[in-house]
């Protein structure tokens, strides 16, 4: 049995497969954060590989989608926890007109496995109802999720409303998802990208520190 297989299952829409397969790979030791990253991920990015070819459509894009949170769900009790002081608040969810919300999950999870608070507002989420949720919460970070290039221009304009309302150094910004990358964070004046959830959780401890 190697995470290759699970990649394959998921890849070839094979719930019962995957699904048995990462329960044997859980039971077999292997590490839980390999599973998810190169088993399940890597499925999706297979699936979404298919998908531009015009070889799977909407159907089997969201029959991946559930798919894979069923085997993510699975792996979630074994990822290994950190106990201590909380690290910080963070608020996170995907922009508006972005309905991804198997990618920030998982980087929720993550950050609460690694000692943050973590609030996750959900999909199709509009800017100010990020900022109010902010504020409600004392959030440290927003965290944003955008997988279109139709939605990243969203994170802009969260941003953008920020500064007119004079809390842009009151919350650090963090952007993820496929689209997204270091240079468009930087353009847009987030404090910081990462292009998974371990690099979420080194993000976020570096934002922390920087704080303080
Ligand atoms: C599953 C999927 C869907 C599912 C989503 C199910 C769900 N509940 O999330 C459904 C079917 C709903 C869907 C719909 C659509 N999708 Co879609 N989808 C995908 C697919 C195959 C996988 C995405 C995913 O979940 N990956 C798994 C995650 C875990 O992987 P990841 O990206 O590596 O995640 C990490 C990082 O992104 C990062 N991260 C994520 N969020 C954040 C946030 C922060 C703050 C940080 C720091 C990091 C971070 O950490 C994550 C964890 O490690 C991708 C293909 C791809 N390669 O991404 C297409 C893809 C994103 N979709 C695409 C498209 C076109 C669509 C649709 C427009 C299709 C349509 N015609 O309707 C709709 C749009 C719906 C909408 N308005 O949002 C395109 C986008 C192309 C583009 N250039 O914009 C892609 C790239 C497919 C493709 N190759 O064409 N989709």
């Amino acid at each position: 049995m190697s995470i290759q297989e699970i990649a394959q299952a998921v890849e070839e829409l094979k719930r019962d497969q995957a699904l048995s397969l990462v329960e044997q790979a859980l039971n077999d030791g292997t590490d839980p954060a390999g599973i998810v990253q190169n088993g399940i991920v890597g499925g999706l990015e297979g699936i979404g590989k298919r998908f531009e070819a015009e070889e799977y459509f909407l159907a089997e894009l969201m029959m991946g989608g559930k798919i894979s949170q069923a085997c993510i769900d699975l792996v979630t009790p074994h990822l290994p926890d950190s106990a201590g002081a909380k690290a910080g608040v963070v608020v996170i969810g995907a922009v508006e007109g972005d309905l991804h919300d198997i990618g920030y999950g998982l980087v929720a999870t993550q950050l609460e496995l690694n000692g943050f608070e973590v609030h996750k507002i959900g999909v199709n989420i509009p800017a100010m109802t990020f900022i109010d949720k902010a504020k409600e919460k004392n959030a440290d970070i927003i965290g944003l999720s955008a997988f279109l290039v139709t939605t990243i221009p969203n994170c802009n304009e969260l941003i953008d409303y920020l500064r007119d309302m004079g809390l842009k150094d009151k919350y650090k910004v963090i952007i993820g998802g496929t689209e997204t990358s270091q240079d468009k964070a930087d353009a847009m004046g987030a404090d910081g990208w990462a292009k998974n959830a371990v690099g979420a959780v080194d993000l976020c401890k570096r934002l922390m520190a920087s704080k303080k």
